[in-house]
């Protein structure tokens, strides 16, 4: 039986405008062509665990409308994010009108079973692993596929990760490729529709585990660039030193999504710097402290670091580390003073880059339940616009128009080559600054 694992893929914008104003942005331009070839390691990771009995493949698909053949299988193993869940059900449509089984994964459809399960002989909720796993087990013994395949009380334990198949992929086309360490996050924001709706415990892969997949990866590149796929890597501490003692000798550069609180720890921040850390992606989310107030259900933790946000930021910069600063837009209090707000902190903080988008309410969020009960959703269901870029929800205090146009106003204003070569130089400076400071504070002592 041959399986084939099929993800939607590539970067989108269902507005237009946004689309055409992203081609003159060379900024933007650069970040989304290194990402947007990222291959979907969600997959990689099943096909990893999928017993040598079957035959697997690897498909990614970018846009629907210009499939020719879809790829030949028996069964075809779909993962989406909401951008494109709709083109990932018009795919396992097509599939089971030529009778091939379809079964739907991922956080869409972990936060809608019922929806996917219209277009789907099976689907898998939660941690992929867990009910994938099942889920073979059915099929090997020739039983009749369950509807749905989830954790069933079980908590997947990273220490059991199966290695992804990076050698199914064309190494070539990847500019970087993807390692997951740690799943969760502590701070559950409102609007997160990350790893925070497949499991709601914060947990670690074992360093030897995540060591192993990098040494996987360099049998088919030797020397890659590594993205980790995770949500906020560092909060155990001891397990990231760790980590990144393993690391240093690798010779590897990379990139990972953290949040602020490693600009305390400067034992952290050289380890990062030795083992080859390009640039870290924060979530600083306001630019202002009224914005940043309540976006996290649980602590407002975010709330109680923004007085320290531009200093941490030259403290990690100064270790020679990327900051790429993100900005929600749309949050509620923001008012149209906010795409000055965050110009200004760009400036002034020296972050090397900066990401900005659309406050996005994702099926499965507490965003997108509250919004709805106020009645704030502009198009329910429209999963097509929850791409980060466009807006589908009423601001409390701008109108849904002025945070589209001010938004890309705000883009093209800040992704010029000028602005870019601009932050670029205030990044060196802050880490000459800081390498100076150090020295001198050494003469002294
Ligand atoms: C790498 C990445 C990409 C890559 C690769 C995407 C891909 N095809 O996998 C690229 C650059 C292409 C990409 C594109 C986009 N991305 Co992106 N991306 C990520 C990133 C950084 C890591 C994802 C990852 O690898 N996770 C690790 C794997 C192991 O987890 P997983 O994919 O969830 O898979 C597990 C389960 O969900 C399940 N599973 C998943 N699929 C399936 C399928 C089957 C059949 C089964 C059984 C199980 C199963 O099993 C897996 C193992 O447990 C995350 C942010 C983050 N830090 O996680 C954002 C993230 C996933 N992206 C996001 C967004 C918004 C986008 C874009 C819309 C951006 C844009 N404007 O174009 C597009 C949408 C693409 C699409 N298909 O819809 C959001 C998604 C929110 C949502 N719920 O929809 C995230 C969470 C970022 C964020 N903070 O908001 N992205």
């Amino acid at each position: 039986m041959h399986i084939a694992f099929v993800a939607m893929s590539g970067l989108r914008a269902w507005n237009s405008e946004i689309t055409d104003a992203g081609l003159t942005m060379p900024g933007f331009l650069e970040r989304s062509e290194v990402i947007a070839s990222l291959p979907s390691l969600g997959l990689l990771t099943l096909a990893g665990m999928t017993p040598d009995r079957f035959d697997v493949s690897y498909h990614e698909i970018e846009d629907i409308r210009e499939l020719g053949e879809l790829p030949d299988c028996d069964l075809a193993a779909i993962s989406s994010y909401s951008a494109q869940q709709k083109d990932a059900y018009e795919l396992a449509d097509q599939y089971r009108a030529q009778g091939v089984r379809t079964v739907l994964g991922g956080i869409h459809v972990t936060a809608l079973p019922q929806e996917a399960l219209e277009h789907a002989d099976a689907v898998v909720i939660g941690e992929g692993e867990l009910g994938w796993g099942d889920l073979v087990d059915d099929l090997a013994a020739g039983r009749k596929l369950h509807s749905i395949y989830g954790p069933d009380g079980r908590e997947f334990d990273l220490a059991d990760s199966p290695m992804p198949r990076y050698d199914l992929l064309e190494v070539e086309r990847y500019n970087r490729l993807t390692v997951q360490s740690q799943r969760g996050c502590p701070w559950r924001c409102e609007f997160c529709a990350s790893s925070i709706q497949l499991t709601s415990k914060y947990k670690v892969k074992p360093v030897e585990r995540v060591l192993a997949e990098i040494h996987e990866i360099r049998k088919y590149w030797p020397y890659p660039f590594i993205e980790f796929a995770d949500d906020n890597t560092f909060v155990e501490r001891r397990h990231s030193k760790e980590l990144l003692r393993a690391m240093a000798p690798e010779r590897l550069r990379w990139f990972t999504e953290t949040d602020i609180s490693i600009a305390d720890d400067p034992e952290l921040l050289e380890l990062m710097r030795e083992s080859g850390c390009a640039e870290v992606l924060i979530g600083l989310e306001s630019p202002t402290a009224e914005g940043i107030d309540g976006v996290e259900t649980r602590k407002n933790w975010k709330r109680s670091r923004f007085d320290d946000y531009r200093d941490a930021i030259a403290r990690i910069q100064g270790h020679g580390i990327a900051v790429n600063g993100c900005f929600v837009m749309g949050l509620d209090g923001d008012g149209p003073e906010l795409f000055e707000d965050i110009e200004r902190f760009v400036t002034d903080s020296g972050q090397f880059d900066v990401q900005i988008t659309v406050m996005t309410p994702y099926p499965g969020t507490p965003l997108y339940e509250r919004l709805q009960q106020e009645g704030r959703l502009i198009e329910e269901g429209a999963w097509e616009k929850c791409t980060l870029f466009d807006v589908n929800h009423v601001p409390t205090d701008m109108s849904p128009e002025t945070l589209h146009r001010e938004g890309l106003a705000l883009g093209l204003r800040l992704y010029t080559e000028d602005q870019r070569k601009a932050r670029a130089k205030r990044f060196r400076d802050q880490r000459r600054a800081y390498v100076r400071s150090h020295r001198t504070r050494e003469v002294v002592a």
